[in-house]
């Protein structure tokens, strides 16, 4: 297992490489150059500098997340073909400096939604992401996208870049004759282009489950249960077609087992990489917050998930997801230092004694 820890730049992320070196047992990030947008090329000499200046942290960098897939892909438009072309050179791009795995998702419009980007926990007065469906009430998607970007402290958030969201309800209105199985079939389209690409050049294709975990304002959603993800591995069959089994994402939908989804995926080998984090569900299947790692903080059993990652896909990348922000730290929402640190060193430790318990049988 590779710990891993997202990062989002020089200049755009408060937290320092220095920083995360020092983390116990973190030997890498998962890398976002998130000032591209979906459909961009990212050029050669951009990905070099980036992945030379990791290195030269002391950290490597074998994930890179958020190769965003443009609209015009996931709605199957004509102009699909050129974003298409353009993705393909950034996985051969990407493979010219070491890099292993693509986190991508394919949701429609909307990445992941929060219906508050800091609710206070009342127990400690820490706070984290938080989302209670009956919030949304009668929200449009717009007054949603406008209400989390004017609470995220003038970060910007992955899914709702600005240039992103200009034309949300254009493409709201595009989306009303793409159904699931429509949806399906552009998945397949663009597997079929850039899978075989990957199989080339040693990369593997990780996707990202919706999140919240089921579908929102009526838009078709993939990726959100074990039945779901083997109809898009079964798209195009190939070691490079993967699952980014993010626990937090799949943990807020309660019908899921999540040890259980690591093992049937993990055994087959199409776990590409882990986001590990915790959730707590309030009183309601579709209200949750976002726990600490820790196992009795919140619904999911960090034991159980580690131990299935041992048994199944030891070999694979993991991160913690967001933490909450603690000790006062101020930064972008569900990405802070001080929580996910403790998250990894958390993770480490289980990791170490489900690893020495097992090598003593
Ligand atoms: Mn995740």
């Amino acid at each position: 297992m590779k710990m891993t820890f997202r990062w989002y730049g020089e200049g755009r992320d408060a937290i320092s490489l220095k920083y995360i070196r020092q983390i116990p047992g973190c030997s890498g990030l998962m890398g976002v150059l998130d000032e591209k947008a979906a459909g961009e090329v990212w050029e050669e000499e951009e990905i070099r500098a980036y992945v030379e200046h990791v290195h030269q942290a002391g950290l490597q960098v074998e994930v890179i997340e958020s190769v965003n897939v443009h609209e015009d892909i996931k709605l199957g438009l004509p102009t699909r073909d050129q974003y298409i072309e353009n993705y393909k050179i950034c996985i051969r791009n990407l493979a010219k400096y070491g890099v292993k795995v693509i986190v991508y998702n394919f949701m429609p419009v909307l990445d992941w939604l929060r219906t508050d980007l800091a609710r206070e926990i009342p127990e400690d007065g820490s706070n984290s992401l938080y989302f209670d469906e009956k919030e949304l009430g009668n929200m449009t998607p717009m007054e949603v996208v406008q209400r989390t970007a004017a609470a995220s402290g003038g970060f910007s958030l992955p899914g709702w870049e600005p240039e992103r969201l200009a034309d949300l309800e254009r493409v709201m209105e595009l989306y009303k004759s793409v159904d699931e199985e429509k949806l399906l079939e552009n998945f397949k389209y663009f597997l079929d282009a850039v899978i075989p690409v990957c199989e080339e050049t040693g990369i593997v294709m990780a996707c990202h489950p919706d999140d919240p975990g089921w579908p929102i304002f009526g838009l078709p959603r993939l990726a959100h249960d074990q039945e779901g993800y083997d109809r898009i591995l079964a798209l195009r069959d190939s070691p490079s077609n993967t699952v980014c089994l993010c626990t937090g994402s799949l943990g807020s939908n309660v019908q899921n087992d999540i040890p259980a989804m690591i093992r049937h995926f993990g055994r087959r080998n199409r776990i590409g990489c882990l986001h590990v984090r915790n959730v707590k569900h309030l009183g309601s299947d579709r209200c949750f917050r976002e726990s600490s790692h820790l196992s009795a903080d919140g619904d999911l059993d960090m034991y159980e998930i580690m131990r299935a990652v041992y048994e199944t896909c030891p070999d694979t990348y993991i991160r913690p997801d967001h933490g909450r922000m603690i000790w006062d730290e101020v930064g972008r929402p569900g990405y802070g230092l001080y929580d996910r640190a403790l998250g990894i060193a958390y993770l480490n430790g289980l990791w170490e004694a489900i690893s020495k318990n097992e090598r003593a049988k």
